[in-house]
This record gives C-alpha cells, sequence and structure tokens, in this order.
C-alpha cells in the first residue's frame, strides 16, 4: 500500500491514510489501498479491532480528490462513486469493529470514511463537514444516507443543504462524534478503547456489530429475531463457556480466544 501506514498493535490495527501532500484526500490509488487494507485485515484472525485516522496533524481526510474528480465524464464519476462505495461498504460490514479516530480535517469523503466506521471520536482541532453542494455535487460516497441515520435528517439536511463546516465541539453536540480529546491524546485515547473492546469476547462483539447494524435496517419483530439467533449462536462458543462459568466460579476469565 502506497498511501496507508499500517501497525499492528497486539489485537488492534491502526491504519492511517498517508497522502500528505493533498491532506490524505481520497483519489483512485487510496480507495485502491483501502480494499487492500481490508483484504489484509479480513485474512488475519488476530486483529479484532480496526482504527482509522490521518497521517499528520491537520487532516484525517480533506475529501474525494478534487483534482481528479474535476475532469470525469457522467460515466468515469459514477465508476469513482462505485469504487468508494464499494470500498465504504465493505468497511461498514466488516466483521470486526472499527474507530475512526479523527484528527483534523474530515470534509466530504473524508466525513463518509468516518461514518463508516462504527465509533467516531476526534481531535479538539476536527473539522466535520460535507461541501458537496459547494462544489456543484451531491455527497458520493453514502454522506446523505449514514449522516441522515447519524445525527436524524434535519441536522443532516442542514449540514450538506449548507456545506458549511462544523468543529469538533458541535460535532459531539450533534452525535456526529463519542468523544472529543486534546490532539496529542486522540490515539492513546482511540487505542484505549480499541484495546477494552478487543479484551471482550471477539465472537459476541462481531455478533453485536451484526445484530446492530442489520437490524436497524429490519422492521423491530425481525431485528429482535435476529438478535435472539446471534444471542443462541454464542452458546455453541468456548468463550461464553469460559465467560459465565469464570463469573460463578468468582474469578477472571482467561483471554478470550475467538473460539
Ligand atoms: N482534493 C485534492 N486536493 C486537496 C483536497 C481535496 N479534497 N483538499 C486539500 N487538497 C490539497 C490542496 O489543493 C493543497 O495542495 P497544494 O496547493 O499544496 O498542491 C494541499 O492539499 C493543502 O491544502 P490547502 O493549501 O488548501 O490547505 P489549507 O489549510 O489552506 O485548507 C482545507 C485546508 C481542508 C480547508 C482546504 O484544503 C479545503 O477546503 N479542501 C477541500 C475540502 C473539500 O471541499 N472537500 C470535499 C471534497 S468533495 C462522488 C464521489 C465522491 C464525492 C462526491 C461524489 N461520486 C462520483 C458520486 C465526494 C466529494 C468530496 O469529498
Amino acid at each position: 500500500m502506497t498511501h496507508i501506514l499500517f501497525e499492528k498493535k497486539g489485537n488492534v490495527a491502526v491504519a492511517a491514510i498517508d497522502r500528505p501532500k493533498a491532506l490524505n484526500a481520497l483519489n483512485s490509488e487510496v480507495l485502491e489501498d483501502l480494499n487492500t487494507l481490508l483484504d489484509g485485515i479480513e485474512a488475519d484472525s488476530e486483529i479484532r479491532v480496526l482504527i482509522l485516522t490521518g497521517s499528520g496533524e491537520k487532516a484525517f481526510v480533506a475529501g474525494a480528490d478534487i483534482g481528479e474528480m474535476s475532469a470525469l465524464t457522467k460515466a468515469e464519476g459514477e465508476a469513482f462513486g462505485k469504487k468508494g462505495n464499494d470500498v465504504f461498504r465493505r468497511l461498514e460490514t466488516l466483521p470486526i469493529p472499527t474507530v475512526a479516530a479523527v484528527n483534523g480535517y474530515a470534509l466530504g469523503g473524508g466525513c463518509e470514511l468516518s461514518m463508516a466506521c462504527d465509533i467516531r471520536i476526534c481531535s479538539e482541532t476536527a473539522v466535520f463537514g460535507q461541501p458537496e453542494t459547494g462544489l456543484g455535487i451531491t455527497p458520493g460516497f453514502g454522506g446523505t444516507q449514514r449522516l441522515s441515520r447519524l445525527v436524524g435528517p434535519g441536522m443532516a439536511k442542514q449540514l450538506i443543504y449548507s456545506a458549511k463546516n462544523i468543529k469538533a465541539d458541535e460535532a459531539l453536540r450533534i452525535g456526529l462524534v463519542n468523544a472529543v480529546y486534546p490532539q496529542e491524546e486522540l490515539m492513546a485515547q482511540a487505542e484505549k478503547l480499541a484495546e477494552t473492546i478487543a479484551r471482550n469476547a471477539p465472537i459476541a462483539v462481531r455478533a453485536c456489530k451484526r445484530a446492530i447494524n442489520e437490524g436497524l435496517e429490519l422492521p423491530m419483530d425481525e431485528a429482535i429475531a435476529l438478535e435472539e439467533k446471534l444471542f443462541g449462536s454464542c452458546f455453541e462458543t468456548e468463550d461464553q463457556k469460559e465467560g459465565m462459568t469464570a463469573f460463578l466460579e468468582k474469578r477472571r476469565h482467561e483471554p478470550y480466544r475467538d473460539r
């Protein structure tokens, strides 16, 4: 991968989009690298949580690459949109939890990339926005859909129609991010959160992700039935047996083994 820095720390993977000359903007190469990253993560059963961030201090991702997009034809625009949407959807449905550690500008495709992650935390310097209508386009990587689901249609419409950016405190207030930290603490906090998640039973955590993501798309009766099925499947795991036995024996459970 040319534009992604990758590091594995125990069961946690940290990936940083690294294209400093364009504030980590997403061009076709970065989208291909993201796909390669997800191939590697899916193939590595040790990885239980993925943290996604931007390299440098200024930007998470400053959007899709405007230079590359500016000359697209209608057909090429659709192909570029599909490439991005496919990889963002793949990220969103990755079996393991994902945390976006937003360390600066998260505009357009950058905001959309953070919204394809399960959890967003950010630095005090973070700036979010969907500036597309100011550029003569609509959000193209799922922004109209994911922002409405995260912050509600009224707030999403205001942000998208006005193309106005918001700072970290406002992102926290509207529920776009879960927490704001000083820049120098952001990655440590992201890793702390990821390690906390990684210590819990991985099969159960993955089942929770499926239940929430897929359940939100279903009518309540079907969503509850999905939860029941996933709950039941946990009773075939060694981690459930160890977790409950340890509780009853008043001891700490052994590290979960993903079985
Ligand atoms: N694309 C390409 N280059 C970018 C960029 C971007 N999105 N953002 C920044 N850069 C480049 C700048 O051109 C500059 O390059 P040089 O001039 O040094 O060569 C370098 O990064 C540093 O940026 P600035 O000099 O502008 O830095 P400032 O601190 O002054 O400003 C800024 C930072 C983030 C406020 C500013 O760079 C900015 O406004 N950037 C653009 C933000 C933006 O509008 N992003 C949204 C892009 S639209 C679709 C698929 C996808 C999308 C839409 C449709 N389909 C095909 C369906 C998604 C659209 C978007 O994401």
